[in-house]
């Protein structure tokens, strides 16, 4: 492959079954065009951010190498979420599955349907954790240090998951 890119990329469920369902996806986005899956973290739980009548997340982190330039590659995400019938129900609400790119080499830019860095990395535990536990020196354009982040949301409650990994 030509010139790769890194990318971090933020999975969440919280319908079906959250854990199979991330699972999957992690395979499917190694499956994805001119993308190579370097590594993934733990599973995490957490409530819901936003609508609180709505079952905990399971979210991860992983981390790919890729070819696809940010818009291909929200694509190919985008393909994955339809793939496993995901509906869009309400803002914040419910999700079969959600792939969010998170970072995308140095990248900064504010396009109608691509934000990069994703705008919600410093509010959420559920993704500074597992992000932090692959890269915990990453370096974010525009964002503090990923320690400083988290520690501004230590109190938020997000557990690793123990059971088989
Ligand atoms: N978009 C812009 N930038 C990006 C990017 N960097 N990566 C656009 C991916 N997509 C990006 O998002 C709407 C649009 O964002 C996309 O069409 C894309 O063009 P969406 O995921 O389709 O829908 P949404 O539900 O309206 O998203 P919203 O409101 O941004 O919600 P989030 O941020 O996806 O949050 N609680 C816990 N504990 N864990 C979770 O994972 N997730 C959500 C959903 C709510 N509460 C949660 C969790
Ligand atoms: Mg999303």
């Amino acid at each position: 492959m030509g010139s790769m890119a890194r990318a971090w990329i933020g999975l969440g469920a919280n319908l079906g079954d959250p854990v199979a369902q991330v699972r999957r996806a992690i395979s499917a986005l190694g499956q994805a065009p001119r993308t190579r899956l370097l590594r993934t973290s733990s599973l995490y739980r957490s409530p819901p951010m936003g609508p609180s009548d709505q079952p905990e997340y399971v979210n991860a982190v992983a981390e790919i190498e890729t070819a696809l330039d940010p818009d291909a590659l929200l694509d190919a995400l985008q393909g994955i979420e339809n793939a496993f019938g995901r509906v869009r129900l309400r803002r914040w609400g419910e999700r079969v599955i959600d792939l969010d790119i998170l970072v995308y080499d140095r990248l900064q830019l504010r396009h109608e349907r691509l934000i990069l860095p994703h705008p919600g990395i410093a509010e959420r535990a559920f993704v500074l954790r597992p992000l932090a536990e692959l890269a915990p020196d990453l370096d974010i354009p525009g964002l503090p240090s990923l320690s400083a982040m988290l520690s501004a949301r230590a109190d938020d409650p997000c557990e690793p998951m123990e059971e088989d990994r």
